[in-house]
């Protein structure tokens, strides 16, 4: 059971050893007076005894037992359902460092507004003190946090995302460093006060100290704002480490492909959000191409450190999914679907008349339901049953194509990294950079478009280097002067980086159909891929890069003509012309720090554009 300390801090348990870490939640309780300190054990007890408080509190709803074993759903407060980019914040000494994509306000300024924010902010509450590793506990690339939160949701999200609880201290011991992670949602109690189901401010503030390697988080209980281990540390934070310690902390899912002849091979890659890079982490392949395997290693994070062989190994930080769940289904995402069997946090879902969960592509509609903000409703009454961004909460090792090397502490080397975005037009279904200097190009000017499930309009493209434009933690000119050094580096210890391959499962024809099937189809574009690795897949080189033909793609089982091809595959120089023109302006905004090259690069591929 956890210890529950009615007063000061420093009572720790006498597990904890750390001195200095002692101190600081001393420090934090005194800014922000909870009425009582938890340390979370990690337990399953624990975990249990949070859930039925919340139960009682209103928070959440416990689903049925014979539906969904042992989970529940939780509604949030409809104005905290997404990260809030426009509240984040990158304090550097330098605005330059934080650089021109992300906000950024001086750190004592920002010290001194988080000071009167915090002061008394879990009046009423309980402080939850929760010791977490991003990655396996022990592996020289995890790293340990500890996040300081008033809010229970969080805790048991916390337990399900990491590796969280007591065996955390062992490994961190007396002097061991750890990233402090202080979260409130902001919403102190008055005595006597009745509690709100889901507690959070209007003002909120999910702020990054880079040189110090803090994270404060204020006013909002929801997924990346409050789970800090997540976007804040294991990319926003970790991506400094990275660059300082010539690692890569990489907005990745991790698979493994293994072939018909046993060999195995790890491909990590990097998608803007709607894109399903879930789906395609947990991809089954087509029947007709039942002799390849993939298999899971991530589906969201990658932490990436050269070895002494001269190879690029990955871990996934994480220890569960906090995924997207409408679009999840049988159909296209049957691995996901089974994970979700039991053990699961379900937010901003609808409830089902026999007290199960749903969502729009999940399954044919229900009759009725409460939507996710607890309204009846039924399939034509014009709005959505689940939120867009609801969420599920579940541990990674119940996903049933969970790799065998998915814990390894050593992590699993990588062969190949893929960028995809989502294009309506100008990108083929699949590119291989000829060199690392072209795949860093292609990656750093990814772009995709927005879906209606996303703010704004439909369909504009947007920028996202690397998928990694909101969780950068430094100037993306750097990021991509790191990337550059890193494949200099590995060819200098005498090893060949990972090949770099740029996707597009997204392409329409003339009346806006998807040209591509995708989902369990993509098996093709990995087998090419993989066969490219290996040195046997054939293809073709243009502008780009270079192509598979229509002869190069395995067409087992797939009715797909030469000419729906040709039309997937075309590259117009007109379009890209146009293209090219629109990377000017990406980098001409980072241009303090663009890596020279790139802009040399791009001159070179619009000349090649000028002359077909
Ligand atoms: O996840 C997707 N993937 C990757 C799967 C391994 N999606 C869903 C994106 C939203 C999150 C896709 N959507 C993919 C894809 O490859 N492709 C498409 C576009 C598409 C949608 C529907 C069909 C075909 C392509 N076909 C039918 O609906 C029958
Ligand atoms: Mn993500």
């Amino acid at each position: 059971m956890s210890a529950v300390l009615s007063r000061p801090a420093f009572d720790a348990p006498g597990y904890v050893k750390h001195r200095k870490l002692i101190a600081w939640v001393a420090d934090i309780a005194r800014l922000t007076q909870p009425d009582r300190i938890v340390w979370a054990d990690g337990s399953a007890q624990e975990f249990d005894r949070l859930c039925e408080e919340m139960v009682k509190a209103g928070t959440l709803k416990r689903l049925n037992p014979a539906k969904r074993p042992n989970s529940y759903l939780a509604w949030s407060d409809p104005s905290d359902v997404a990260r809030v980019e426009d509240r984040t914040f990158i304090c550097t000494d330098d605005p330059a460092d934080a650089g021109p994509t992300n906000n950024w306000i001086a750190p004592e300024a920002m010290r001194r507004t988080l000071q009167s924010l915090f002061a008394g902010c879990m009046r009423g509450r309980t402080l939850y003190v929760v010791p977490f590793s991003m990655g396996p506990l022990g592996s020289r690339i995890a790293q340990i946090g500890v996040e300081l939160t008033d809010s229970p949701y969080v805790v048991v999200n916390m337990r399900l995302m990491t590796r969280m609880g007591r065996a955390v201290y062992d490994v961190l011991g007396s002097d061991g460093e750890f990233v402090p992670c202080v979260h409130s949602v902001g919403r102190p109690l008055a005595p006597g006060e009745k509690d709100v189901p889901w507690p959070c401010n209007p003002t909120k503030y999910i702020v990054h100290f880079p040189a110090t390697r803090e994270i404060w988080s204020y006013g909002s209980g929801y997924g990346g704002n409050a789970l800090l281990g997540k976007k804040c540390l294991a990319l926003r934070i970790a991506s400094v480490m990275g660059r300082d310690q010539g690692w890569l902390a990489e907005h990745m899912l991790i698979l493994a492909v293994t072939a018909p002849d046993g060999r195995k091979y790890r491909i990590a890659a990097a998608f803007p959000s709607a894109c399903g890079k879930t789906n395609f982490a947990m991809l089954i392949p087509p029947p007709a191409l039942s002799g390849w395997k993939v298999t899971t290693i991530g589906e969201d994070i990658a932490w990436i450190k050269p070895q002494a062989d001269g190879r690029l190994y990955a871990i996934n930080p994480e220890a569960g999914f906090f995924g997207v769940a409408p679009g999840t289904g049988a159909q296209t995402n049957r691995n996901a679907v089974e994970t979700l069997r039991e053990n699961v946090i379900f937010t901003n879902v609808a409830l089902t008349d026999d007290g199960d969960v749903w969502w729009e592509g999940l399954s044919p509609p229900p009759a009725h339901l409460l939507d996710w903000q607890g309204k009846d409703w039924t399939p034509g009454c014009g709005r959505k049953a689940a939120h867009p961004n609801a969420r599920f909460t579940v541990a990674a090792a119940q996903c049933p194509s969970m790799d065998a090397d998915w814990e390894n502490p050593d992590g699993v080397p990588i062969d190949a990294f893929v960028f995809g975005g989502r294009r309506a037009t100008t990108v083929p279904l699949v590119t291989e950079a000829r060199s690392w200097l072209e795949g860093v190009y292609l990656a750093a000017t990814l772009g995709s478009e927005t879906t209606a499930a996303q703010a704004g309009a439909q369909g504009v493209l947007r920028r996202d280097p690397f998928a990694m434009l909101p969780f950068c933690g430094y100037h993306m000119g750097d990021y991509f002067q790191h990337w550059l050094r890193m494949g200099e580096r590995l060819t200098r210890s005498g090893g060949r980086p990972p090949k770099i391959f740029y996707v597009n499962w997204f392409r329409t024809d003339a009346h806006g159909a998807f040209i591509w099937p995708g989902f369990a189809e993509n098996m093709r574009v990995l087998q090419w891929i993989v066969g490219r690795i290996r040195g046997e897949a054939g293809g073709v080189e243009h502008a780009l890069g270079i192509s598979p033909r229509y002869e190069d793609l395995n067409w087992d089982g797939l009715d797909f003509s030469r000419s729906s091809f040709e039309e997937l595959m075309a590259i117009h120089a007109q379009a890209w012309r146009a293209e090219l023109e629109s990377h000017a302006e990406l980098f001409d905004r980072l241009r303090d720090r663009l890596p020279p090259v790139l802009e040399q690069l791009r001159r070179e591929l619009a000349a090649r554009f000028a002359t077909i």
